[in-house]
């Protein structure tokens, strides 16, 4: 049969055309992408609303690995991350698709169960690092719709959700292990070849799920990006994927582990780096909450967030009821865990616990939601929480430990009073308040209202004027010619007092009405004084004059850095000098993407920096895992270890001219990452690009 001949050049003008017209609708499709990444804040405060109330919810992490309940052949200590920490190859785990078959599930008693515990949104997982996805997926078969179930939880759960007003949230792991396209490949999958791998087109696919989880089952309150940590995503990914989602549903909100600048399990993201709209400490509370930052504490009721049958380290519900008062006495929100069964139940303890605080709730969540933190540094017998009121504040006074002698201090307050009593008494009937000095002492009953955490209500007259010192502030704690110090404090009708010989303010010394300008090595204290009385402790803090860092003479600076390429399994940086390097040359600026695999390699850099002008330079070493910046001979940070992407500082003086530096960097396994930044006179903090670097 006679075919039909294409001339040559026709063919190749209509794939052109294809390629043109569909390089037009992705670029129309950016456009049209709204960048919410230039939010006003006050978009931002009406959209953390509901949040910011919440500050409570449940966190659910449920999928395949419920089925072994943490045990695989002699390991029982495992849960969700199973498939991984016993190494079981991915032919081996999809058999727990057909064992998933939760017939217990009801998610009508999940929500109620939350909502009586006083919780006020549900995150569960629609898909974990495993990759098996909760939901009805058109994207994969690795999903709830090929288990015997056949049911759509995400759907069911969503459902009952609003039926009881409670936001519904999805977690969604960034990193997949089941996916093809997904890398890097865990390093004990061996057998599992990457090649033809496209992690950009695994980025696709997991747009393409977020559109089914944020389009197909009604308002999203929360999206909970995990998994951000590998070498595979960065900041821009991050951000993309943020403006993506957002563009889905505008109102949603998105924690900071959608980015890549999430230091550690402390949870909050590094300066400079994008942030998402939440810090997530996990498995740990701040010491003190940050002002002006969103956070949320994710922790378990045991020791895993997947159902492990054997695991029965149950934190008590002592523990969780104080440790809820603690978070929201410190601005955050708490995201308690719970791991269900593969029949699709909640454990017992975890019903019990939830019971309980549901039952402190009842009477105490006042003291709960819509609070904020607490205006003082620390209290012996308990936390505070506060809202405002109409020309004062309410102060919630969490006492763990109710005083014997049936009076309640509450030191370094000069408000006046306005009323004290029970929360817990419906009468709201009247404590007596009177003053001793600098406290305010609450005459309370003999028997404390509640065994675990009892609230005395304070209000007060006005914002809580409380004996904090005043602030010392400055940009360095070292200068080379002249620094400018101020002493600040929002509190009220106050004079500062300071002194600059390290001697405690009183009354006599000179009262701080403008910045100070120390052109010596200095020891300023400062300390508020009301109607010719001291109303505050004393705060100190030296300044110290240094000599800047001579430049060196650089014969014949050429652009760009040395720099020598290893390989090797470290815990600790290694000398290199002993060690062959498998490659060197130069390099624009401190580059690790020239490395020849993705893990048990290291780079050391050396040169020259150029720096503009005479001052005080900060330099920041950001790493995954270890690193070292030396200047000179002088090793002036040490970020060496194995962690996550963590970041350490140093203040340098120096003159105009060239410095020596030299940077070493390693990575063992998992995420890697080295960045590293400086800011100065006139430089925002910002990588050291090549426009500084010489050799
Ligand atoms: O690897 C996960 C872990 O399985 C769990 O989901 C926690 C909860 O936030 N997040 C990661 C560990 O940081």
């Amino acid at each position: 049969m006679s075919t039909m001949k294409f001339p040559k050049n026709l063919i190749i003008l209509t794939i052109l055309s294809i390629i043109a017209l569909s390089l037009i609708w992705v670029s129309c499709q950016k456009s049209e992408m709204k960048n919410y990444l230039s939010e006003t804040s006050a978009e931002r405060d009406q959209r953390m609303a509901w949040w910011r109330e919440a500050r409570f919810g449940l966190f659910i992490h449920w999928g395949l690995y419920a089925v072994p309940a943490g045990e695989w052949k002699e390991g029982k200590n495992h849960a969700e991350w199973i498939r991984t920490t016993a190494q079981i190859p991915l032919e081996e785990y999809d058999k727990f698709v057909p064992q998933f078959n939760p017939v217990q599930f009801n998610a009508d008693e999940w929500v109620t169960m939350a909502k009586a515990a006083g919780m006020k949104y549900i995150v569960i997982t629609s898909k974990h690092h495993d990759g098996f996805c909760l939901f009805d997926s058109k994207e994969t078969d690795f999903d709830v719709m090929s288990t015997p179930f056949q049911r759509d939880i995400m759907k069911e759960l969503a459902e009952a959700c609003r039926k009881q007003d409670m936001k519904i949230c999805w977690y969604h792991s960034i990193m997949d292990w089941h996916h093809p396209d997904y890398l890097p490949r865990r390093e004990w999958e061996t057998e599992r070849s990457a090649d033809g791998a496209n992690f950009e087109r695994y980025i696709q696919y997991m747009k393409n799920q977020l559109r089914e989880l944020v389009s197909n089952y009604g308002e999203i309150g929360v999206l909970w990006f995990d998994g951000e940590w590998e070498s595979t995503w960065n900041r821009e990914y991050g951000r993309d994927l943020y403006n993506y989602v957002r563009n889905l549903q505008p109102n949603i909100i998105i924690n900071n582990r959608v980015g890549a600048g999430r230091s550690g399990m402390e949870g909050f993201t590094k300066g400079g780096e994008f942030v998402g709209d939440f810090g997530t400490p996990e498995q740990t509370i701040p010491a003190t909450g940050l002002a002006g930052v969103d956070w949320e504490t994710c922790m378990t009721m045991n020791d895993h967030w997947g159902y492990n049958k054997n695991d029965q380290n149950w934190k008590s519900t002592k523990d969780l009821i104080q440790k809820l008062a603690d978070i929201a006495s410190k601005g955050g929100n708490f995201l308690l865990n719970i791991g269900p069964t593969a029949e699709g139940l909640f454990p017992q303890a975890s019903i019990d616990r939830l019971k309980a605080m549901g039952e402190w709730m009842k009477v105490n969540s006042e003291a709960i939601y819509g609070t904020h933190a607490s205006p003082f540094a620390s209290l012996v017998w308990g936390r505070c929480t506060q809202k405002a009121i109409e020309n004062g504040t309410r102060l919630y006074l969490h006492v763990f430990d109710w005083p014997a002698n049936k009076s309640l201090m509450v030191p370094g307050i000069y408000n006046q009073p306005i009323q004290a009593y029970l929360l817990a008494d419906a009468t709201k009937s009247a404590l007596n308040v009177t003053r001793v000095e600098d406290a305010l002492v609450i005459d309370v009953p003999a028997q404390a209202p509640d065994s675990i955490n009892s609230v005395v209500v304070l209000e007060i007259q006005g914002q809580p004027d409380i004996s904090d010192p005043p602030k010392i502030v400055a940009d360095q704690d070292i200068f080379i010619d002249e620094l400018s110090v101020s002493l600040v404090s929002d509190r009220e009708n106050i004079e500062i007092h300071y002194t600059l010989d390290g001697t405690i303010p009183e009354l006599n010394a000179p009262v701080a009405v403008a910045p100070l300008k120390l052109t010596a090595t200095t020891t300023v204290s400062g300390r508020i004084f009301r109607d010719g009385k001291a109303v505050s402790g004393t705060i100190q803090k030296t300044f110290t004059k240094v000599t800047p860092i001579p430049a060196v003479q650089a014969t014949n600076p050429q652009p760009g850095l040395n720099y020598a390429y290893y390989e090797g399994d470290w815990e600790l940086l290694p000398d290199f000098k002993t060690l062959t390097a498998k490659k060197s040359g130069t390099i624009p600026t401190f580059d690790i993407s020239v490395r020849d695999q993705i893990e048990h390699f290291g780079f050391e850099y050396a040169g020259f920096i150029k720096i503009p002008v005479d001052g005080i330079y900060l330099f920041y070493l950001d790493s995954d895992d270890g690193s070292q910046l030396f200047m000179g001979d002088k090793l002036v940070i040490d970020n060496d270890g194995l962690h996550g992407l963590q970041e350490r500082r140093v203040a340098l003086p120096l003159d105009a001219g060239y410095h020596p530096l030299r940077v070493k960097f390693f990575d063992k396994t998992g995420g890697d990452g080295l960045v590293v930044s400086i800011k100065g006179p006139g430089i925002e903090k910002q990588r050291i690009g090549e426009a500084m670097l010489f050799h």
